[in-house]
């Protein structure tokens, strides 16, 4: 045997000898990226997660929460690709931030697609949300739970919106994600892509005239002493949260641990969902107490806005996958609803 075939089977007889041990080679500690910290019920969930992880693990696994997208310096629409690429070991991330990458996450974007809580885990639960994972799967990361930042509904500092109409060339800051821009445009607005960080900046100053958020996003974050007068109800579309891990990181945990940490994901989205759900009304009274005025929208009201956005499922649909957005139709049509 020579030098060279010696030192390659002393190798692998070290890697070998590793293989059993992966799992021992612990971090001090694992980074987890969010964009909202606490007291957001996305900011809830990463709490939850880590304390979940560190109880069943007897402290032997510590996830760090990062919020505000730190670890990409705000820039929420990159934490997919550093999450791939291992800057990141852990992140819970928006459908909306990470579908730059992944094509298929605009299915939630998909106006008007969801017209209710059972719809969205019609898609989540069922075998449209296999599929999203397998998708996520395929860009490098390896998706675990989910989770729900909720149903995002529209402010803005000018005049209560009922119709479409009423949307004309309002400015609207929206994430960057261009089915947004696609979908403003369609309904007569100016749509203007920035980050979270810069979205309440931008409406104090003016620069834009309105936003969009679930209703905790808008009440947490005060959006409403930004001029931010008027809500409409329009649940037009929400952003279901995404726990995942770099495929590296998630390869050095022991089968034990991977599926401690799985569990811990599942049952930290599973509490936020159910809470953030149950917290609405009492937000709703919270927001019109800061003063708002809330408008709720009629049936007839609702099919303006969606005969508005038609166009935008035209765009998109072969984007995300005909297929997809097919067995995502059905799967809502065929939901339990009370
Ligand atoms: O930027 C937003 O609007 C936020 C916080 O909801 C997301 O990250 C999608």
């Amino acid at each position: 045997m020579g030098f060279r075939s010696l030192a390659v089977a002393a190798t692998a007889a070290v890697m070998l000898l590793a293989a059993p041990f992966a799992g021992a080679q612990l971090k001090d500690e694992y980074t987890v990226s969010t964009v909202l910290p606490t007291p957001f019920p996305w900011g809830e969930a990463a709490e939850r997660w880590a304390e979940l992880v560190a109880e069943r693990s007897d402290g032997r696994i510590n996830l760090k929460i990062y919020p505000n997208a730190e670890l990409v310096a705000g820039n929420q629409t990159r934490e997919f690709p550093a999450l791939r690429s291992g800057v990141i070991d852990f992140a819970i991330g928006s459908t909306i931030n990470w579908s730059p990458q992944v094509p298929e996450l605009n299915l939630f974007s998909l106006p008007f697609l969801m017209p209710d809580y059972a719809a969205i885990d019609a898609l989540t639960q069922g075998e449209a949300g296999e599929r999203i994972f397998e998708a996520v799967r395929g860009k490098g990361v390896v998706p675990l739970a989910w989770g729900e930042n909720g149903f995002r509904e529209l402010s803005n500092s000018s005049h209560v919106i009922r119709t479409p109409a009423d949307l004309e060339g309002l400015k609207i800051r929206v994430v960057g994600s261009p089915l947004f821009e696609d979908t403003f445009t369609a309904l007569g607005a100016n749509p203007t892509q920035m980050s979270w960080a810069d979205a309440k900046p931008a409406l104090s100053t003016g620069a834009v005239d309105g936003q969009e958020n679930p209703l905790s996003v808008f009440q947490i974050a005060n959006i409403h002493e930004v001029g931010q007068k008027y809500l409409t109800r329009w649940h037009y579309m929400a952003d279901p949260l995404i726990f995942a891990a770099n495929r590296n990181i998630w390869q050095s945990f022991s089968e034990a641990d991977r599926e401690l940490i799985r569990q811990a994901a599942i049952d930290a989205g599973e509490w936020e969902i159910e809470r953030s759900r149950a917290q609405v009304p009492e937000r709703l009274e919270a927001i019109r107490e800061q003063g708002v005025t809330i408008t709720e929208l009629s049936d007839e009201e609702l099919a303006a806005f969606r005969e508005a956005t038609a166009e935008v499922y035209e765009e998109w649909t072969p984007r995300i996958g005909e297929a997809l957005v097919e067995l995502a139709r059905e799967a809502i049509a065929e939901r339990a609803t009370e």
